[in-house]
């Protein structure tokens, strides 16, 4: 049985990456740090847990107060522009 992606509620439908960071240093972005409402704060949240430079885990700052507050496997649905 195939799970279909699953989709996260944003605060926005703009994606604005503030950070893409190298932590591994293979050269693939491997943390993504973006703003999806154009307010300049940061309420996204993705990691690449196995570094094939896809995310695997993706975490929602809804209220940004800097606690996730959905946290799904996968892109979300909103995978990096990279
Ligand atoms: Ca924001
Ligand atoms: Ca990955
Ligand atoms: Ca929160």
């Amino acid at each position: 049985m195939t799970e279909p992606q699953e989709t996260v509620e944003t605060r926005g439908d703009d994606r604005v990456d503030l950070i893409a960071t190298d932590t591994t240093g293979d050269g693939k972005p491997d943390v993504w740090v973006a703003d999806t409402d154009g307010d300049g704060k940061p309420d996204l949240f993705q990691f690449d847990t196995n570094g094939d430079g896809k995310v695997d885990i993706t975490m929602v700052d809804l209220d940004q107060d800097g606690t996730p507050d959905a946290v799904v496997d996968g892109d979300g649905g909103l995978p990096p522009a990279v």
